[in-house]
């Protein structure tokens, strides 16, 4: 059963599907469970400030950053949801839709740095800040990280072919989000490997004020979901709130896909 035609979005062009949305139910799951975590790893340095943040909302975290250290407080292990997070938001709808649409899939494991955590599903979220330019990253595709941590042998199956599922759960359409050229997957981009802080990471060498990189218009819960070839990156943000958003990679088995 396909009613929104993903495979041939995803697989075929132009590469996305901007077409699957969280009901208000499933995106009250997923923000409740990123402030429980956000909170906690606050208070685990400062407990007396924990009361002002919760106070203020993730997506004013801006505004009382400069209380803790950001730089150091956010590595990907503080931002990968918990087991029983990752159990609520396994069993939501938009998971049995994706399923409809593309087959049989699984949510790759936690994987960061040099630790792998074989058989924990990893949901993680992050923080991108008014104005920013340090909180995102560099225009990449997916396939271009798994190449560059060697991904490919130890984290995904042989032959296997992943989709990402990028989710705003706190934005502002056309202030900030994600974005992604169009049939980028479809081409052949150069880059290099370079190490970062959480391991070794891609950078594109390529022109990229001309590379055709477009900001996708996405409303909170308004899900994009693209091919590990899509060359993507998130904006600065140049809204008025903190970007709150999460991602899924899902894994599929050569045979799934056929
Ligand atoms: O949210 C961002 O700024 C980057 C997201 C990204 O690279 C991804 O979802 O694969
Ligand atoms: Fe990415």
């Amino acid at each position: 059963m396909s009613l929104l035609n993903l495979k041939n979005k995803i697989f075929d062009s132009p590469g996305y599907s901007r077409d699957v949305q969280l009901t208000p139910f499933e995106l009250g799951v997923f923000r409740a469970e990123i402030t429980e975590q956000w909170l906690s790893v606050i208070g685990a340095k400062h407990p007396e400030l924990v009361p002002q943040f919760r106070e203020a909302g993730i997506d004013n975290y801006h505004l009382l950053a400069h209380l803790l250290q950001h730089e150091k407080l956010w590595p990907k292990e503080t931002r990968c949801l918990p087991r029983e997070s990752c159990s609520k938001i396994r069993v939501l709808p938009f998971l049995q839709t994706l399923h409809d649409e593309l087959g049989d899939f699984t949510i790759s494991d936690v994987f960061y740095g040099n630790t792998h955590e074989v058989g924990r599903e990893e949901i993680y979220w992050r923080l991108v800040r008014p104005n920013a330019t340090t909180d995102v990253g560099t225009l990449h595709a997916d396939k271009w990280f798994h190449d560059v941590m060697g991904m490919d042998d130890q984290a995904f199956p042989p032959g296997s072919e992943t989709v990402k599922i990028w989710i705003p759960i706190f934005s502002q359409p056309g202030k900030n989000g994600l974005m992604i050229v169009p049939d980028s997957h479809k081409k052949e981009y150069r880059y290099h490997a370079a190490a970062g802080a959480g391991g070794m990471k891609p950078i594109i060498d390529e022109d990229v004020a001309t590379i055709g990189a477009e900001l996708m218009l996405t409303e909170p819960g308004n899900m994009l979901i693209f091919n590990e070839g899509i060359v993507h990156g998130g904006a600065v943000n140049m809204g008025d709130q903190t970007r709150v958003s999460v991602e899924i990679t899902m894994v599929f088995t050569n045979k799934s896909t056929m």
